[in-house]
């Protein structure tokens, strides 16, 4: 129905190459309605010093010039195993490795997305896994070339974007808002 939720993030060459409003101009202007957005750093690697990721070396005593903004505490982070569950299907697959790589090489920015048949129709919009077979007109036909960095992702079911919405999100952070466009939505 018009409650269904579908999962997205926008990868991290989606963010690098500034392509987060395109993407979310797509959503919007398609009728479906934002319930959560955040970006989030998925860690570098679990098990490491601080679980922070790998120590660098400092080369002496250079200071860091000053930040322009207060950095009270790090950008939210994600823990690796946020990754390991929400790839958990493809663990087994050569290019796992890869993938799971990639999605940490940056921010991403994570979101849920509300509308009549939403995991479907963002699906169809977001376009063919490799870029190579997607059609002109979809997010991965119009914006990348290899399937291992294609921009975007989207839950393939309902089942999988209510896990993948419990994994990346607290309840607390979907918010339902009176949408007021819904009447010139829906019949
Ligand atoms: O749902 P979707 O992202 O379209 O494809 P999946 O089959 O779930 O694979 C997830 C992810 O894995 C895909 O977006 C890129 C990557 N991948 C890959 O790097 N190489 C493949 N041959 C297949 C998938
Ligand atoms: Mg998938």
């Amino acid at each position: 129905g018009e409650h269904e939720r579908t999962f997205l993030a926008v990868k991290p060459d989606g963010v690098q190459r500034r392509l987060v409003g395109e993407i979310v101009r797509r959503f919007e202007r398609k009728g479906f309605k934002l319930v959560a957005l955040k970006l989030v750093q998925v860690r570098a690697l679990a098990g490491r010093a601080g679980g922070r990721g790998p120590r660098r070396a400092r080369p002496g005593p250079t200071r860091s010039p000053p930040r322009p903004h207060p950095v009270p505490t790090p950008a939210p982070q994600a823990s690796d195993k946020l990754l390991r569950e929400h790839y958990a299907g493809l663990r087994e697959r050569p290019f796992y490795g890869r993938l799971v790589d990639y999605m940490r090489s940056g921010p991403v920015v994570a979101m849920v997305w509300q509308g009549l048949d939403v995991v479907r129709a963002a699906r169809a919009l977001i376009g063919a896994t490799d870029p190579a077979d997607a059609a002109p007109g979809t997010i991965r036909g119009d914006f990348c070339v290899e399937v291992g960095k294609n921009v975007i992702h989207g839950s393939d079911s309902v089942e999988s974007a209510r896990r993948e919405i419990a994994l990346w999100f607290r309840g607390e952070e979907l918010l339902c808002w009176e949408d007021s466009a819904q009447h010139w939505l829906h019949e």
